[in-house]
């Protein structure tokens, strides 16, 4: 699982993520936008390591960060709420 595995972020924002492996030897990971468009392709991570990867909430909806070694139930997801 990833924990967090929900959190909202605004249009327009750049979202930093920092992700530290402690379960599970492997976890191909990638994000993709409301439309299934990947906007962080797909890399792997390995247990007790630490990565970055960022992109920028474009669209208003949910971005997914998905496990596809652990899916369905390791994914998380970005709701990108509306710019005021
Ligand atoms: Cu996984």
């Amino acid at each position: 699982m990833f924990n967090p595995a929900f959190m909202t972020v605004r249009q327009g924002d750049k979202v930093d993520l920092t992700v530290f492996v402690v379960n599970g030897d492997k976890h191909e990971s990638w994000i993709t936008d409301p439309d299934g468009r990947e906007v962080v392709t797909k890399t792997i991570w390995n247990r007790g390591r630490e990565y970055k990867v960022s992109f920028i909430a474009e669209k208003v909806g949910p971005y997914q960060l998905i496990c596809s070694e652990h899916a369905p139930t390791m994914a998380a997801t970005f709701l990108v709420l509306p710019r005021k």
